[in-house]
């Protein structure tokens, strides 16, 4: 597919990094990709993955480094995925959480606007479904859309609502394109392994081949609106074609509990008992919890057109799968 558009990816090393790279190189795009620090050690890997994309140098924290991108990647579109995106992190980091997830945005719309490129450079925002909270007061039903209350249970939470606002702000200010994808999570192969889903799939794949004992967990009665991260970076994609800007939420309408995701990925090696497996670590454990989170995604469905191909089964048999595979491999 040819396109001569050009597109930014700050957060190119994360899991959504990776699919959208995929994605945009995919349609011909010209990618560019921020990166950050001195050595990372994601940066082989990524260019041996990717080696079209040209990696920038730059810090979400660092003003100069982003204007520096701008200049360098003339961008029709920025995709801010960059973060600090762990909550439990999050916690133990609130201030370099604030700087990156919530000042990290004003720094780069201020990035687009004072090189000159309000007019012409489209900004999708990570906003993310912790800006609800999970709380029982705040949940409507059918789940939450667009027009749900905020009530954010985390730094990270609170960060990421600082960035849905001033992006926000700067649409409405300066009229730049600027959309916010409230997505609820997503998963998949590319997940990182410090996040509730791949620890449990990466355990599964050691444990069926007798290399890990068991896995150390925190609470299991959460539940959350698990989709498939390829699914949803599409989604991204689409709100930056729409014809104007605005913001969707991006979920399945499911909702299923830690223990859930331990029964269908221990099924998928066999074990209908999953529970000698498992051991609580209070290290897992959080200050405030988000006790459920589910989606209504039915305006990206139809004003966007989005469609979702990965079921919550499909999710996790593609991931133990993949990671059983890595295991066989020593990976
Ligand atoms: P991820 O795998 O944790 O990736 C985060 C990315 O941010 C990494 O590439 C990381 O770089 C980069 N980063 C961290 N600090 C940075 C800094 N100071 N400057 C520049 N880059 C920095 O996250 P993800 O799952 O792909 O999520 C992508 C975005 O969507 C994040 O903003 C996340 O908060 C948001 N979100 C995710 C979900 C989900 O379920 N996955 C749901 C809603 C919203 P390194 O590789 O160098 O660490
Ligand atoms: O996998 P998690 O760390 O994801 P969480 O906290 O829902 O956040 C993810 O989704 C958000 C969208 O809603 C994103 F914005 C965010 O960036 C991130 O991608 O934890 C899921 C649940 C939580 O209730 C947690 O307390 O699993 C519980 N959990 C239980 N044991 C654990 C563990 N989580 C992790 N990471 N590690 C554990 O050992």
């Amino acid at each position: 597919m040819a396109t001569d558009k050009r597109a930014l990816v700050t957060g190119v090393t994360g899991q959504d990094g990776g699919h959208l790279s995929a994605l945009l190189i995919e349609k011909g795009y010209t990618v560019f990709g921020l990166i950050r620090g001195q050595h990372n050690p994601k940066k082989l890997a990524y260019q041996h993955e990717f080696p079209q994309v040209t990696l920038i140098e730059g810090d979400l924290t660092d003003p100069t480094s982003l204007f520096r991108a701008m200049e360098i990647a003339d961008p029709d579109e920025v995709y801010n995925l960059g973060a600090v995106s762990h909550v439990g992190f999050s916690f133990k980091n609130p201030t370099l959480t604030l700087d990156v997830t919530g000042k990290g945005v004003l720094n780069m719309l201020e990035a687009i606007r004072l090189t000159g490129r309000s007019e012409r450079t489209r900004f999708y925002q990570a906003s993310t479904s912790e800006m609800f909270g999970g709380l029982d007061y705040n949940r409507p039903g059918r789940g939450y859309n667009e027009e749900s209350l905020f009530h954010p249970r985390s730094p990270y939470g609170v960060a990421k609502l600082y960035g849905h606002w001033i992006a926000k702000n700067y649409r409405e200010s300066y009229g730049m394109f600027v959309s916010c994808g409230i997505l609820f999570n997503h998963e998949g192969e590319r997940r990182g392994t410090e996040f509730v889903t791949r620890k449990i799939t990466q355990a599964v794949a050691r444990i069926s081949l007798g290399e890990q004992d068991y896995v150390e967990l925190g609470d299991l009665w959460p539940k959350r609106d698990w989709g498939y991260a390829g699914d949803y970076v599409r989604g991204m994609w689409q709100m930056l074609q729409h014809d104007q800007p605005d913001d969707f939420v991006l979920a399945t309408g499911k909702s299923h509990s830690v223990e859930d995701f331990l029964a269908a990925a221990f099924g998928e090696i066999g074990v209908a008992d999953w529970r000698p497996y498992v051991r609580q670590n209070p290290e897992f454990l959080r200050p405030a919890e988000v006790d459920i989170l589910l989606g209504d995604a039915s305006k990206a469905e139809g004003v966007l057109g989005w469609r979702r191909e990965v079921d919550f089964d499909g999710l996790v048999a593609r991931m133990v799968s993949h990671d059983r595979g890595l295991a066989r491999s020593g990976g």
